[in-house]
């Protein structure tokens, strides 16, 4: 052990790290040590103890503060800290000037060099936390250990509750080297949130399988097992074969006690989660996993164990499971939500009323309080969440420990679309269902990353935000893993926010349930369907049914008139524009990309000379 290990780690925890003999994890924490120059060490060995210190220490340093019910805290960023920080997000590469000029890169000395300056001396008053994880369910050839070094209590208590222990499996570690290393420091304080946020960094070290974070508390830019390592996992997914998506993974019961296990991508803020959490069905994630060819077939686990979701909107009648755990005396920390002056916690849109005053992510709080613009305060930040364990959740799945993963029935890819897709339609197959529903997805932006909302951005499977591989190349493995499997799941495309002319949904939040038991009909083939241009849809009777099984709703006929016209205008509007994007932006768009989408030109337009510009299902 070096020098500076025997100096700043006290023998207890200086034991623990030796006990994993791991030359390479020898080697960063002195890197660490060295650069962060902590205060004080402190490592997790996963015991019970340990992870009492960490919650304990998060409300005495007062990164978090405890509420009524005494298992829940709730932690608060700075206000301008709320959201994933897209700008200064960047994967560092050698030769940065060739990647994918789409992705946010830097050259990676260069930026070694900036991130590591404002790092140094971070820790010099502060505790440093060293902790092991596993992502994926643990002994699963899933299973990617990680180590997270943070001097916030909040961070590490947070990835307890979301992530798999994982001391454990470095001590098992065969490959010494294959693992995930995360340094994050919050910086400087003022208040108790992150200070310099103009020093706010989020560098991906690709190829070292490394992340940095600093001057930011938000989840999205610190818990280093979530958007950090699944950036550094879709690039060891493209060396090895798999893939890393921004998808949930839940069981959908079929008649006679079938489940059928479907994947779902969706941009944030735009579903993901209320899919996942359907009543009557079973979620096993809701933010993302990993997938792998097996058996022939494709099997999928969840990377995570926990859930840090969006709170607004939270409510009694759309998401009875969340809304009754979140008033349970169970381990929860909220985020960027109202406290009331009895220590309880509120968020807007939860059915209940608001209170007058209190303290939110502005300070103290009452109703008509404005910012500095003359903008009117809301009780808690649109991308205010909550973090919590999907054990305590009572639809949590029994498999969402299973190594083996579970075998996929479905791949869902939703966006917010107000105008061009209907609300769900299964594609022809695997290409055309990869290229035009999750290559050619776009998405109206949403508060879960820091700018303006409601533009209209295209979004490739909902992991553009995350890619660490040139987008061509990304799409190719979706293609490709394809190869030599069986009995491929079947894709689906969804979309909730479709509007009318006037700008009115023309779903109901609950519109969803039926379209899962939709498509666990059809990936049975259960249920016949109408041929679209791009696809097949419910035919009207069986919705008709559905509503009235999975609902109790009478579903009429106008109903579906308006959600499944076929848009020809908007649809072909789409083409160009994907063509366009294709073509001008993407470096070595693949051949096939083009053919799918003149093939989709080819069926829309020869629809629409048959059939009109807007074509109503009951003439399919
Ligand atoms: C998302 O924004 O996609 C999230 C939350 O799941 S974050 O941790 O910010 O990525
Ligand atoms: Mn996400």
């Amino acid at each position: 052990m070096s020098n500076i290990l025997t100096e700043k780690i006290k023998p207890e925890h200086l034991k623990k790290i030796e006990d994993l003999n791991n030359p390479s994890l020898n080697s960063l924490i002195e890197e660490v040590l060295t650069l962060c120059n902590p205060l004080k060490v402190f490592v997790c060995d996963d015991s019970d103890e340990d992870k009492n210190y960490i919650r304990q220490k998060a409300i005495e340093t007062g990164e978090e503060k405890q509420l009524r019910l005494n298992n829940q805290t709730i932690h608060f960023d700075n206000y301008k800290d709320q959201a994933r920080d897209k700008a200064n997000t960047k994967i560092l590469i050698e030769n940065a000037k060739d990647f994918d000029p789409n992705l946010n890169s830097k050259e990676r000395d260069e930026g070694l060099k900036e991130v590591k300056e404002i790092l140094k001396n971070s820790m010099e008053d502060k505790e440093l936390i060293i902790r092991f994880f596993s992502l994926g369910p643990s002994n699963s050839d899933f299973t990617i250990p990680a180590v997270q070094f943070t001097d916030s209590f909040y961070v590490s208590h947070s990835e307890g509750i979301l992530y798999r222990e994982g001391y454990k499996a470095f001590e098992k570690l065969e490959n010494k080297e294959r693992f995930l290393r995360f340094i994050h420091s919050q910086g400087e304080l003022e208040n108790g949130v992150s200070k310099n946020l103009d020093k706010r960094r989020i560098y991906i070290d690709r190829d070292h399988l490394t992340a940095y974070s600093t001057n930011t508390q938000y989840g999205g830019n610190t818990l280093g097992l979530k958007k950090l390592a699944m950036r550094l996992t879709i690039y060891l997914a493209s060396r090895e074969g798999w893939l890393t998506e921004h998808m949930f993974l839940m069981g959908v019961n079929g008649p006679n006690n079938r489940k059928s296990f479907f994947t779902g991508a969706f941009p944030s803020a735009c579903g993901k989660t209320s899919t996942s959490m359907i009543t009557g069905e079973k979620i096993i994630g809701d933010d993302i996993a990993y997938l792998k060819r097996k058996n022939g077939k494709i099997y999928a686990v969840n990377v995570e164990k926990g859930m840090f979701g969006i709170i607004e909107g939270v409510n009694p009648d759309d998401d009875p499971i969340i809304w009754k755990r979140l008033h349970e005396n169970k381990e929860t920390i909220f985020s960027n939500i109202l406290i009331d002056n009895n220590n309880n916690p509120y968020w807007t849109g939860s059915g209940l009323e608001e209170p007058k005053e209190g303290i939110n992510f502005s300070g103290p709080w009452q109703t008509g309080k404005k910012d500095e613009n003359g903008n009117l305060i809301p009780p808690s930040h649109k991308n205010a969440r909550f973090t919590l364990s999907l054990e305590t959740l009572e639809n949590c799945d029994e498999n969402l420990h299973n190594p083996e993963g579970v075998p996929l029935s479905g791949i869902i890819y939703g966006g917010r679309d107000s105008d061009t897709s209907v609300p769900v339609e299964e594609a022809f197959d695997w290409k055309q269902g990869i290229i035009w529903k999750g290559a050619s997805l776009e998405s109206e932006t949403t508060a879960a990353t820091l700018g303006q909302e409601g533009v209209r951005k295209f979004n490739p499977m909902s992991n553009l935000d995350f890619l660490s591989v040139p987008i061509s190349q990304y799409i190719d493995m979706n293609v490709k893993i394809a190869e030599g499997v069986d009995k491929l799941p079947m894709i689906f495309s969804v979309n909730y926010f479709l509007r009318d002319k006037n700008g009115k949904f023309l779903n109901d939040k609950t519109d969803k349930n039926v379209w899962l038991k939709w498509m666990e009909l059809r990936v049975h083939n259960e249920v016949e369907a109408l041929e679209t241009p791009s696809g097949f849809i419910p035919k009207y009777e069986d919705l008709h049914k559905l509503f009235k099984s999975v609902l109790n709703k009478e579903y009429t006929k106008e109903n579906y008139e308006q959600q499944f016209t076929i848009r020809i205008p908007e649809n072909l509007d789409k083409i160009d524009r994907m063509e366009k994007i294709f073509k001008e932006k993407i470096p070595n768009a693949s051949e096939l990309i083009f053919s799918v989408l003149n093939e989709q030109r080819k069926k829309f337009q020869d629809f629409q000379s048959r059939l009109g510009d807007y074509i109503s299902p009951f003439k399919l």
